[in-house]
């Protein structure tokens, strides 16, 4: 195969408009935040020489250590997202409140959702990071422009993606008719087709969690995580391979490639917050794709998508990928 072989983004996206009905409106959104991801790729490729690979003095919202290119990969999506007039508000993991870009919110408009750069604690590390985004579109005029106007429940997205910057900066992205998953190529700059009808294959033998936090874990996850290690002679009668990343996109990339469970459950240490994954612009937009993969997206015991968020920066547990691994968790949490 050689790359004329795959289409554009361009080029699929409209052959999407032509088979589904993808709105003109939300590809062109589509392609800035291509280009949002594009330029983010190349900020950090370069990082080590403009010496951006660092921490500033600011910490955000989540009381974390801004990174100089959190700042960035966030004013990338805060320009590209602001070009169509459809846009009426941005939301991100790095900023306190809402930004409202219009001073209506009418019906039809877009709610853009963005963790900017999600693992950014792997950035030194040279391991990959990734952007997370998800987008609603408003069924009806907002009456007034506030925080509380955006908690919209992850079932009401219209599509949501992930760019992965690893050996290859990859994109991810459904808008509701299945996950499709492109390259960037060097030279022209395009992100081309390359994994098409991504799906998530419903067993696996391959978990990811933090092991480091067992002492914490409730009981429906250590008893999972227990009959994994057990193996061929345990309960699961197959061996379980672990991976821990500590870059949620990469984790999801790899589920979506070769199957496998990701858990960040709620624990005894971050049960007071709700979990350690923000809902908007994390588990949401990684649930709809996970879904759209045939995969399932739960915080154990009831699906993520269904959450009704209560506030801007909500944490939930997550528990996703292979079908099969997730019923089997939510079935231990119901016990
Ligand atoms: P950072 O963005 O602070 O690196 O956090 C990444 C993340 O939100 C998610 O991408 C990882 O899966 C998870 O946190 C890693 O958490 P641990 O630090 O507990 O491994």
């Amino acid at each position: 195969m050689t790359t004329e072989d795959h289409l554009t983004f361009r080029q699929f996206m409209l052959r999407e408009h032509r088979r589904v009905g993808v709105p003109k409106d939300l590809i062109f959104l589509l392609e800035d935040i291509a280009t949002a991801c594009r330029t983010i790729s190349h900020k950090i490729r370069s990082g080590a020489f403009a010496g951006t690979l660092g921490a500033t003095d600011d910490t955000n919202v989540q009381g974390e250590t801004q990174k100089e290119l959190d700042v960035i990969a966030n004013d990338q999506f805060m320009m590209h997202c602001a070009n169509t007039s459809r846009v009426a508000a941005l939301v991100s993991e790095e900023l306190d409140n809402v930004v409202w870009l219009k001073d209506k919110a009418e019906a039809g408009d877009y709610i853009v959702y963005f963790d900017p750069l999600d693992g950014s604690s792997n950035l030194e590390l040279n391991i990959s990071v990734g952007s997370i985004f998800s987008i609603v579109e408003l069924k009806e005029a907002l009456p007034e422009l506030t925080d509380e106007a955006v908690l919209i429940a992850g079932s009401e997205q219209i599509c949501a993606g992930y760019s992965l910057y690893g050996p290859s900066t990859s994109l991810v992205i459904t808008t509701g008719h299945g996950v499709n998953g492109f390259t960037h190529l060097n030279g022209s700059g395009e992100f081309l087709l390359t994994f098409p009808d991504m799906t998530v294959p419903a067993t696996t033998q391959e978990y990811a969690i933090n092991a480091s936090r067992q002492k914490y874990w409730e009981a429906p996850v250590a008893r999972y995580v227990d009959e994994c290690l057990q193996g061929k002679d345990g309960p699961r009668g197959k061996k379980f391979n672990m991976r821990w990343v500590a870059s949620m996109v990469a984790e999801v990339h790899r589920i979506l490639t070769r199957g496998g469970v990701f858990l960040y459950p709620r624990d005894s240490d971050n049960a007071a917050m709700g979990g350690r994954l923000r809902l908007l612009y994390e588990a949401s937009p990684m649930a709809f794709i996970i879904e759209q993969a045939g995969g399932k997206a739960s915080v154990g015991g009831a699906r993520i998508m269904d959450v009704a968020p209560t506030e801007l920066h909500q944490r939930v547990p997550v528990i996703l990928g292979s079908a099969e691994e997730v019923d089997l968790l939510d079935q231990y949490h119901s016990e």
